[in-house]
């Protein structure tokens, strides 16, 4: 890739709009998708289609009318291109070769044809048949010491049916041990919640952005990564919600939008302002923000007592509904607004503006996404975040409610399928007593604790349900060289990426087919369920011929995976399963209450809505009621004593999405909203802090994370880029920018790595 061709160019155009469709034409061009997969573009989110793969932003309806979204596009087609990895090309190139491509090269290869397994003799993949795969499997699994020294990694495009089959199999083999990509994502949403709410999953559905007035939108980039999203901002903005966009980057992407749906806006070239206010916390700033505009909403009720006017805070909710609102009150009058002004980088005047948007809304939906899950203090945040809500009562009402967006399609309905690596007792007597064996107990490893496991020769069968391991995780290096260290290395996949490359001993890459394809087990095509970020529980049928008669569907390849491996040490019905997957829901029903006649209810169009006890203000909490949850500024964090030590040259660094990759599937070079163009390797930082390093604007610098171990990690080759970014706060791309994350930087209670707060130091670089 010819990086230093790159170039930057601010845009000047509407999100979406006649750049989307543009872009849009060309890819389908340059994935050279077949004629009769073009139906399928068409077929997204239909009734009688498949579950667009692109993110899991819910659809109205699911039904009717064809949402047009590039992203949605760009994921078919990438899993609908005709170009295809076949034995041959795996006998052209040892894996040493392909090593030295990049991840947009390696992408764009096409689709996986045939099991291949590694030949380290030619340092090549080979063909071999299924039953050799799976036997293959079964021998290394069932020669461990310790079913505790294998992990079963999951992606979030995995069906209902696959993952829990998947964590079925898992268990019976006899562990726990279920990193996931949702541990790198939403997990300090998943964990955050439970302690306040009860529930670590969304309040809202669809239906709420319609009658909302206030929209706070925290660290998200829909117009790139879920722009469905942004259709449903553009509806609010026009019926005059205020949308407050809160986000250390300026995201032009949020500032107009251009409705592809609407083809008068399109011909007139007119857009709609989307966000009506901008607050730029600093990284990780948030914390101290929300708890800012709490102190500010208890100020302001303060004052309504005592002039004797309407109540600011929801006395009957609070009353009725919550535990543990004094000692949280207590904490907020205690706290110093210095220390919150200091911490989150915004003035107390626009904490206070930010509030009184907040106390204005009478229905608000708040929503987040990476930028407040990735960091130390991302649990405490969530925290503040919900108590800051139920101040007002803004939970389990409509047109309000808690809105984290997820990512990966199915990545919410594969932690409720149970690819959780801490499972719930009552969850594992369920499996007890519909299967009739004893699950493990104990916890199992997450992504973080799996690595760090295969590097102690803890872990030595690592076995990935699509994604891709390699790239997404933190700490690159050390992460290669614990893959590298495993007995066996599985990846069942659709597309070629780096972790089939970094390769245990033994590994195999296994095809499978994608959710757009045709999936016909004895004759009669299958569907398979996902959940959405909204709980909307659907049916998605492949509509596209597969890529290759030689792929089997992922509860195809599970299912034959642990027939191989568990013999007859568990009667379960294994074939039944795969040959008609209405079984599987019919079991999945009988753990699961909530999944009551599953197959007659997701035979409905548009599927239903899953139940969640927190929007119904019933709380699972163990007061029974929603609880405050008061948290203190972290005063002892890494940033701090990396900034101690270097001053004002040390900067937190993000990592984060371009326009036109999908997690570490490069799709091409363009970041478009943001103005960069055919080039990846670029920091986005405030213009006083290239000054402070003396240096200008285009200038090429290293990078070095501060952490101290005493590991160098570092990444090179980088162009400032001027931007509007709080002063020592800069960004750049993932996964580029995953060797600066130290392993063992995580979540305090989530374990996800602080991708969104990297303490680093910059270096002068010669331009490449
Ligand atoms: N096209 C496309 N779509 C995708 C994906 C993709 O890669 N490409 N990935 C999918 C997946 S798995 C996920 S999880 C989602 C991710 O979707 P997002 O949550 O939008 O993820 P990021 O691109 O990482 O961007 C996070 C945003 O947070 C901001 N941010 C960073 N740090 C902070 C902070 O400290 N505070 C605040 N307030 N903001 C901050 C960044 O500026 C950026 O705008 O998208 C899904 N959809
Ligand atoms: N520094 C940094 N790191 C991050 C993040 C960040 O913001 N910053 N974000 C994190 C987040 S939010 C996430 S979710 C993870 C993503 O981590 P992953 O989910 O592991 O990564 P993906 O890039 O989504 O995986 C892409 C691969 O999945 C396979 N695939 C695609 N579709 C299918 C399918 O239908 N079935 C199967 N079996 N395989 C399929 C293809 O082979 C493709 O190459 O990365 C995390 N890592
Ligand atoms: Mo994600």
């Amino acid at each position: 890739m010819a990086e230093t061709k790159g170039r930057i160019e601010a845009y000047h155009h509407p999100a979406a709009g006649w750049g989307a469709l543009k872009y849009v034409a060309i890819n389908l061009f340059k994935e050279r998708v077949s004629g009769a997969n073009y139906k399928s573009l068409l077929a997204q989110n239909q009734p009688d289609g498949f579950d667009c793969p692109g993110c899991a932003w819910p659809d109205r309806e699911h039904a009717s009318t064809f949402e047009f979204c590039e992203n949605g596009v760009k994921a078919v087609a990438a899993e609908s291109t005709s170009k295809r990895v076949t034995p041959a090309f795996f006998a052209q190139h040892t894996v040493s070769e392909l090593l030295a491509q990049s991840d947009y090269a390696l992408e764009q290869h096409g689709r996986l044809t045939h099991p291949m397994v590694y030949d380290p003799a030619s340092d090549k993949y080979a063909p071999l048949a299924w039953d050799e795969a799976f036997k293959l499997i079964a021998g290394e699994l069932n020669a461990l010491d310790d079913p505790d020294q294998a992990a079963f990694y999951t992606s979030g495009r995995a069906s209902n049916e696959a993952a829990f089959l998947y964590q079925l199999f898992v268990r019976a083999y006899g562990t726990n041990n279920f990193p996931d990509c949702s541990n790198m994502c939403h997990e300090a949403t998943s964990r955050g919640l439970p302690g306040t709410v009860g529930v670590g999953k969304g309040t809202v559905t669809l239906d709420d952005f319609e009658h909302a007035d206030t929209l706070l939108i925290f660290g998200q980039n829909p117009a790139t990564n879920h722009p469905r999203m942004l259709g449903e901002l553009r509806e609010c903005a026009r019926r005059g919600a205020t949308i407050v966009s809160i986000n250390p980057l300026r995201e032009r992407g949020l500032e107009r939008f251009a409705s592809p749906q609407h083809p008068l806006e399109m011909l007139t070239m007119s857009s709609t302002p989307i966000s009506s206010m901008f607050v730029q916390p600093r990284l990780g700033g948030d914390f101290a923000l929300i708890k800012g505009v709490a102190k500010r909403v208890l100020e302001m009720d303060d004052r309504a007592v005592l002039i004797g006017v309407r109540r600011v805070l929801d006395v009957d909710f609070i009353n009725d509904h919550t535990d543990g609102f004094s000692e949280f009150a207590r904490d907020l009058r205690a706290e110093k607004w210095a220390l919150l002004v200091a911490e989150s980088g915004v003035s107390r005047t626009q904490i206070e503006a930010l509030a009184d948007v907040f106390m204005r809304g009478e229905r608000v939906i708040a929503t987040w996404g990476m930028g407040l899950t990735q960091h130390k203090h991302s649990v405490p945040t969530i925290q503040m975040l919900s108590n800051l809500m139920m101040m007002r009562g803004q939970i389990g009402r409509q047109g309000s409610g808690l809105c984290p967006v997820r990512g990966h399609s199915n990545v919410q309905g594969d932690r409720t399928m149970g690819i959780e690596e801490r499972p719930a007792g009552a969850f594992l007597d369920r499996i007890r007593h519909v299967f009739g064996f004893e699950p493990p107990r104990e916890h199992g490893y997450d992504v973080v604790a799996s690595i760090a496991a295969m590097e102690q020769g803890k872990v030595k069968v690592f076995v990935g349900l699509g994604g891709n391991f390699a790239m997404a995780t933190p700490d690159t290096p050390r992460t290669f060289k614990a893959l590298q260290s495993c007995a066996l290395t599985v990846h069942i996949a659709t597309k070629l990426n780096r972790s089939h490359l970094i390769h245990g001993r033994k590994a195999l890459i296994l095809p499978t087919l994608g959710r757009t394809e045709i999936d016909e087990q004895n004759g009669v095509a299958q569907g398979v369920t996902v959940e959405d970020s909204m709980s909307m529980v659907h049916i998605s049928f492949g509509l596209n011929k597969p890529a290759s008669p030689a792929l089997l569907s992922e509860i195809a390849i599970v299912s034959r995976m642990a027939e191989a491996t568990l013999g007859a040490r568990h009667q379960l019905k294994w074939q039944a399963y795969r040959d008609n997957y209405a079984l599987i829901r019919d079991d999945i029903e009988k753990v699961f209450d909530d999944f009551y006649d599953y197959n007659a209810r997701v035979a409905k169009p548009g599927g239903f809505h899953l139940k969640v006890a927190s929007r119904e203000r019933e709380w699972s909490t163990a007061s029974g009621k929603a609880q405050f949850v008061p948290h203190q500024v972290a005063i002892d964090t890494p940033i701090r004593r990396a900034r101690a030590k270097h001053g004002e040259r040390l900067l937190v660094m993000m990592t984060t999405r371009s326009h036109d990759q999908y997690n570490t599937t490069i799709y091409a070079l363009d970041d478009r909203y943001r103005g960069v163009f055919g080039m990846r390797r670029v920091i986005f930082i405030n213009q006083q802090d290239i000054d402070m390093l003396g240096m200008k604007d285009g200038d090429w610098v290293d990078v070095r994370s501060v952490w101290d171990d005493g590991v160098e990690r570092r990444a090179d080759g980088f162009m400032l880029v001027a931007y509007d970014i709080p002063r020592g706060c800069i960004g750049a791309y993932y996964p580029e920018t995953n060797p600066l994350v130290p392993l063992d930087s995580v979540a305090d209670g989530a374990g996800t790595p602080t991708s969104k707060s990297i303490p680093v130091l910059l270096t002068p670089a010669v331009a490449p």
